[in-house]
């Protein structure tokens, strides 16, 4: 029975995080490795690649404006129910922890999670759902997950869009001339042995944008490794020097699918490390404008939580 009230459902995003000032870099590096803390050179490595994207990274900013976009397109459609939204960090504070008691605190009893990391990954994003269940618990609060949302038609759509338009203001004599790289985050090489689907999504999803801009060639390659142990390969230098070298190519597209905004691994990973590769093999780097707060993408995460169990629970 539809009654006067709308049930609140709590709406919580979960991003990777980002140092908002100089002394964030050490707790924040010493969160990514669970708890050792780096040396002082490394923390001072890290902070160069700050200092080389501006100083900060926008990402804090840029998931604030996906979040509160995606909370528009749901409670637009929403008769029922009122989502509420709550942001949490995986490694700066307020973290997912602080943004689950909030909603406890806040009286939700029920809430749906999403990661700003769309493919799901035993290894990266399975961890941001445990914290979040873990911390719930305390509230007696039910959290429902989109595990993955890279199969919303919507979150290819928009890379098929922006691809097609990149491509199509590159300047070579002949479109073959073009090489294509999909790039997603590396993941430290034992996951394979876990059992971690993440790569297979990954390439599954290369293909299905590969396909419907018509590409006869692409390649796929993992960015942004960590400097210890093992990361998958091919790792994006290797690829891009490959296809430079054996293909004859001008120009360098890298489509980064593994990410959802401008951040740290786009802005220097992308745009400073393989741009000075680019001008090193002397090709043109191009890089795909990132999602950010695009319509079109953010109702790929909107859809993937509508599909959500949550919904059936109340009534439409
Ligand atoms: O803009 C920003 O300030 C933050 C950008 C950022 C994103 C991101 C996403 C992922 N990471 C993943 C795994 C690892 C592993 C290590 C690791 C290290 C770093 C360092 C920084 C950093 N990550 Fe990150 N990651 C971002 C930033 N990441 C800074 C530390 C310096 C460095 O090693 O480059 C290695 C830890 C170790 O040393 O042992 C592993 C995965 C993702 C994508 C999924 C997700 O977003 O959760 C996986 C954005």
């Amino acid at each position: 029975m539809r009654g006067p009230m709308k049930e609140r459902i709590g709406l919580l995003v979960m991003d990777y995080g980002t140092p908002n000032c100089e002394a964030d870099l050490m707790p924040y590096y010493t969160s990514i490795r669970r708890g050792y803390a780096p040396t002082e050179a490394e923390v001072a490595v890290l902070k160069k690649r700050y200092d080389a994207i501006g100083g900060l990274s926008p990402l804090a900013a840029i998931t604030e404006g996906q979040a509160e976009l995606l909370a528009k397109q749901l409670n637009e459609h929403s008769d029922d129910v009122s989502y509420e939204l709550f942001i949490g960090h995986k490694h700066m504070p307020p973290f997912i922890e602080d943004a689950v008691s909030t909603m406890g605190e806040a009286g939700i009893t029920k809430a749906v999670a999403i990661v700003m990391a769309p493919y799901f990954s035993l290894f990266a994003t399975a961890s941001y759902f445990e914290r979040a269940k873990r911390r719930a618990a305390r509230y007696g609060m039910t959290i429902c997950e989109v595990s993955a949302w890279n199969e919303e038609p919507e979150f290819s759509a928009y890379w098929h869009q922006a691809l097609q338009t990149t491509l199509a203001a590159v300047q070579t004599e002949t479109p073959d001339q073009i090489g294509v790289i999909f790039t997603a985050h590396s993941l430290p090489y034992h996951v394979i042995h876990m059992g971690d689907t993440y790569p297979e999504a990954v390439a599954a999803t290369a293909k299905r944008i590969a396909e419907s801009v018509g590409l006869t060639s692409y390649e796929l390659a993992w960015q942004s490794a960590g400097v210890r142990g093992d990361w998958l390969t091919p790792d994006v230098e290797t690829v891009t020097r490959e296809i430079v070298t054996k293909n004859d190519v001008k120009a360098v597209v890298y489509v980064p699918i593994g990410f959802v905004c401008d951040h740290l691994e786009i802005l220097y990973d992308n745009d400073i490390a393989c741009r000075a590769l680019c001008d090193e093999l002397k090709v043109t780097y191009e890089r795909v404008p990132m999602p950010n707060a695009d319509e079109l993408f953010v109702k790929a995460m909107a859809q993937a939580v509508r599909h959500l169990p949550v919904k059936d629970e109340v009534a439409e």
